[in-house]
């Protein structure tokens, strides 16, 4: 691999870069953040995954095509694009990626002053998430350019399913006869996950450009814990808004960690879900669908599914797709997820309720 200067020297910097260090704890690509000489700009670096992002030059395209548009409306509200939208910087040549034959590299401008959340503690917190996701996705609802499938299926349970009936088949690592217990909370759930795929796949969900990773840490708030940016824009596609919504509960919620050990820690805070969905829905409630408001609830249930399976699958293949610190951790990742469900299965008729008397008010 090339020195992290030289790659960093390929793109557009300003200034002469002076650091250069790792930054967060992604489970997909490497970030790093470039530190350069007095009042000049500082970069994100990253190496972007290319065995899980097949074409990364398309992937840079849809970011830089969603960013101008984002830019636009902000630039248009009076705001500062610089600081409330990510800034993708080219390389000398003009391209939105390096290539340095082994792996994938992109720059973006780092946003000074900013703050990630690994836990969202307050109910503000997730109010001001959930507000930010919904503005992103309603300041998007105008972009009708198709965008790239950068992952395929990524969240379509039906080509989930077919992955996972072929891992099973395969039994790659020759885990599965340990397994009964967690394939059968995949497989009891199947078709009622199939069901809400299918609302998409007849256009009864309607498709609309969605992030498609809308966990805590992928925003940057200010140190007022006002949102700032949303980040990680990797996944931006088209899919039913729902899934953003979805993802991020999944992540908000939990009491405790992803891959929390001590399942007692784990369950869906119910305070967290309804500020998060209050948020949301200042921003979205007028132009959601009448099927996107009855399931928007289940799409908690949904997501939160579809990472159990992700997990679950993962561990089956012999730990390929997500960074592990140990040997089980896609397993303890599945307990702890599946663990999560339950809660939100036990709570579903209370998270309808807050969703139906929020969109009254
Ligand atoms: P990953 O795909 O590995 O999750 P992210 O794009 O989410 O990578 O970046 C990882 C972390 O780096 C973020 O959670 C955030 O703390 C920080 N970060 C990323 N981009 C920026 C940026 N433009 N400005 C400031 N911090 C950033
Ligand atoms: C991955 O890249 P990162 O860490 O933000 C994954 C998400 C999962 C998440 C689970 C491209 O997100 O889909 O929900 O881990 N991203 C991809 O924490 O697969
Ligand atoms: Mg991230």
């Amino acid at each position: 691999m090339n020195n992290l200067y030289t790659i960093a020297e390929r793109f557009l910097v300003a200034g002469k870069i002076v650091d250069i260090k790792p930054l967060g704890e992604g489970f997909i690509n490497d970030t790093y953040i470039v530190t350069t000489e007095g009042d000049a700009p500082n970069y994100i670096l990253q190496r972007k995954n290319h065995a899980i992002f097949p074409d990364v030059p398309k992937m840079m395209d849809n970011i830089a095509r969603v960013t101008a548009h984002l830019k636009a409306k902000v630039v248009a509200a009076g705001g500062n694009p610089e600081r409330e939208v990510l800034t993708v910087v080219p390389t000398k040549e003009g391209a939105l990626c390096y290539h340095d034959a082994e792996n994938f590299w992109a720059v973006c401008k780092f946003i000074e002053g900013s703050v990630t959340h690994d836990v969202a503690d307050t109910l503000r917190l997730a109010y001001m998430g959930g507000k930010g996701i919904g503005k992103f996705q309603a300041m998007l609802a105008d972009f009708t350019e198709p965008l790239h499938e950068v992952i395929r299926g990524f969240h379509n349970i039906r080509w989930r399913f077919e992955q996972w009936d072929r891992a099973l088949a395969e039994d790659k690592a020759g885990r599965k006869a340990s397994l009964a217990t967690e394939i059968e909370w995949i497989e009891s759930r199947r078709e009622q996950m199939l069901a809400f795929w299918s609302m998409v796949e007849s256009g009864e969900l309607p498709m609309r450009v969605t992030h498609n990773d809308t966990k805590l840490s992928n925003i940057l708030f200010d140190q007022n814990d006002d949102v700032l940016c949303v980040i990680d824009l990797d996944t931006v596609m088209s899919s039913t808004s729902l899934n953003d919504f979805g993802d991020a509960i999944r992540s908000y919620t939990n009491t405790g960690a992803e891959d929390d050990r001590n399942l007692d820690n784990v369950s869906m805070n119910i305070d967290i879900f309804k500020a998060y969905t209050e948020g949301y829905l200042s921003e979205r409630k007028v132009s959601m669908t009448a099927t996107e408001r009855e399931w928007l609830a289940f799409s908690a249930l949904y997501i939160t599914y579809e990472q159990v399976l992700r997990f679950l699958m993962d561990y089956i293949d012999g730990d390929t797709y997500y960074k592990t610190r140990y040997a089980e951790h896609n397993l303890v990742r599945t307990h702890a997820q599946y663990k999560l469900l339950e809660s939100m299965e036990a709570q579903y008729p209370a998270m309808q309720h807050i969703v139906r008397e929020l969109l009254e008010d």
